[in-house]
């Protein structure tokens, strides 16, 4: 649904295209949950101006809920909730050198004053950002509320009652 012309809630940016690889579960799970968004990539180190622009434009662009990933000294969530007062929510990405735990601690630790919600490193951080963007959205918004609890109805359906032992 990453499609000019439905009105998008969310915005789903990174910092680099080598992101996209955990990324992806957002736009899947946001997809999955019926909710309206934009990808884009907006690099706090390499593209500030981009970074400025979007953020400070965010909310007059109908944008409810900001999705930033972003991996190593991972600036961008935080740059971008400094620039705007939409929620942001920030997914470390799980970086080669010290396995997101830099992303990670980057993203968390802002200072008071400038929230970012810090999902955790990699896919399950992807995931759950799209969940809790669907969370937030269902304060005011009924069939996305609708959505959602089908979702997590069958998320737990799904979970079977004895584990598969056909492998050993
Ligand atoms: C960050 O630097 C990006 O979010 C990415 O996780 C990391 C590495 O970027 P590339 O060198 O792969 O483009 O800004």
């Amino acid at each position: 649904m990453d499609d000019k012309k439905i009105t998008p809630l969310v915005a789903l940016i990174m910092g680099s295209q080598s992101d996209w690889e955990t990324m992806k579960f957002s736009k899947e799970t946001l997809l999955a949950l019926k909710i309206p968004f934009v990808s884009r990539i907006i690099s706090a180190h390499r593209t500030p101006e981009r970074m400025y622009k979007f953020a400070s434009e965010a909310q007059n662009n109908s944008f409810k809920i900001i999705i930033a990933g972003a991996g190593g000294a991972a600036h961008l969530p935080g740059m971008v909730a400094s620039h705007t007062n939409l929620p942001v929510l920030g997914v470390p990405i799980e970086s080669s050198s010290l396995k997101g735990m830099d992303s990670l601690l980057s993203i968390v630790q802002m200072p008071g004053g400038v929230p970012v919600a810090t999902m955790s490193i990699g896919k399950p951080g992807a995931i759950n950002a799209a969940i809790y963007a669907a969370k937030i959205l269902s304060l005011s918004d009924q069939k996305i509320k609708n959505t959602l609890t089908n979702w997590l109805f069958k998320q737990t359906n799904n979970v079977p009652i004895s584990p598969n032992m056909n492998n050993d």
